[in-house]
């Protein structure tokens, strides 16, 4: 395959699979290459995560730990409070961070006192200067609109898996709601984020056929989360195997090759991965992670600030600076 030096939006599931299913070996050099020509290797995006509102979701995702309907035992959380989600991101800016991403455990976004306080939330963080991030479930144009009025850079919202395995996965939505909302997204002139998870129970042909509806968007998302399945007690998908390095190492390679100039994220999975396993991520193209002050990602352990510090002091990373914001 010749490497790209153009953008593209045409790939085709047959192109997509011989890079997929190169010897891993040349999979990463070559992603490794690409990564060279649009990004600076040693910097990495470092994202704060927050959930602001925890658990008692209504939906039926059947890896969350956050879906009421599972017996999880975790804390549930009402939405935080304005000053208390500022001060924390405060302190996510003086640790090195330059983007800010605020969770809940939501279907979707309503048009209630919850929606006005996470536009003052977008708002106080938008003024400390970082790249603010939500991600809050299903949107409408107006919601989009309102979140980009008042700040919010990027949104978070997962195809999660290929369209075929969605059903299996989740029963309270489609995966057509998911475009839908990215199209809302993008309409509003937001950052798309979007991207999956690997290791629930989908095949190779699914993750290629996901990596197809992104990389054929009429616009990449600006970021891609590659997150493997955190495995939380009590959901329907907690006793799968752990997914193997060797295999995020894979579909962020490929991520990285179709997507060129996207920002590629190693998400979930990084607490149960070595810094050996994560520096081949970082090899293959990963350039962004997400950390929090918590040491949880949601409700999944995440590595410790400390040993982060620690990586990027071995591997020669550096914090990417925040990107100028181009208003739209
Ligand atoms: N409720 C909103 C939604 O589903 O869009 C926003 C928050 S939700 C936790 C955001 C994303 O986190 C999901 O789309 C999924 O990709 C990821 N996620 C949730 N639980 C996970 C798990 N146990 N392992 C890996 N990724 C997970
Ligand atoms: C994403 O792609 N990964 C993050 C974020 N977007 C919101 C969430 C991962 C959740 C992992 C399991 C948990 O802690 O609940
Ligand atoms: Fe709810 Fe989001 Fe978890 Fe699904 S992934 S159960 S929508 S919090």
């Amino acid at each position: 395959m010749n490497i790209p030096i153009s953008i593209r939006n045409d790939w085709t599931i047959a192109e997509i699979e011989s890079i997929y299913h190169q010897p891993l070996l040349e999979l990463v050099y070559q992603a490794a290459t690409v990564h060279r020509q649009f990004h600076q290797p040693g910097e990495v995006q470092v994202c704060t995560l927050l959930s602001v509102k925890t658990g008692g979701c209504p939906e039926d995702c059947s890896y969350c730990g956050q879906a009421a309907r599972y017996h999880t035992g975790i804390t549930v959380k009402a939405l935080m409070p304005k000053d208390e989600v500022v001060a924390i991101a405060q302190r996510a800016k003086d640790a090195g961070s330059s983007r800010f991403c605020m969770a809940a455990a939501w279907r979707e976004v309503r048009d209630n006192r919850d929606f006005e306080q996470i536009l003052e939330m977008v708002e106080g963080v938008n003024d400390l200067g970082l790249e603010v991030c939500c991600t809050l479930g299903m949107l409408s144009e107006s919601q989009a609109a309102r979140l980009q009025q008042a700040g919010l850079y990027a949104y978070n919202h997962n195809l999660d898996t290929s369209k075929e395995h969605y059903q299996e996965i989740i029963s309270t939505r489609t995966f057509d709601d998911r475009l839908s909302t990215l199209k809302n997204v993008r309409k509003a002139g937001i950052s798309v984020c979007s991207g999956g998870i690997i290791g629930l129970g989908e095949t190779h042909e699914d993750r290629i056929q996901m990596l197809h509806t992104l990389s054929t968007l009429p616009q990449h998302p600006e970021s891609v989360p590659v997150n493997a399945l955190a495995r939380v007690k009590g959901t329907p998908l907690a006793d799968l195997p752990k997914v193997d390095s060797w295999e995020m190492t894979r579909m962020i390679a490929t991520a990285r090759i179709l997507m060129p100039a996207s920002m590629v994220r190693l998400s979930a999975g990084r607490a149960e991965m070595s810094t050996e396993e994560q520096s081949w991520c970082f090899m293959a193209g990963a350039n962004s992670i997400f950390t929090s002050e918590s040491e949880e990602l949601l409700v999944t352990p995440n590595p410790r600030l400390d040993d982060d510090r620690k990586m990027f002091d071995l591997l020669g990373l550096k914090p990417m600076i925040k990107q100028e914001v181009v208003k739209q």
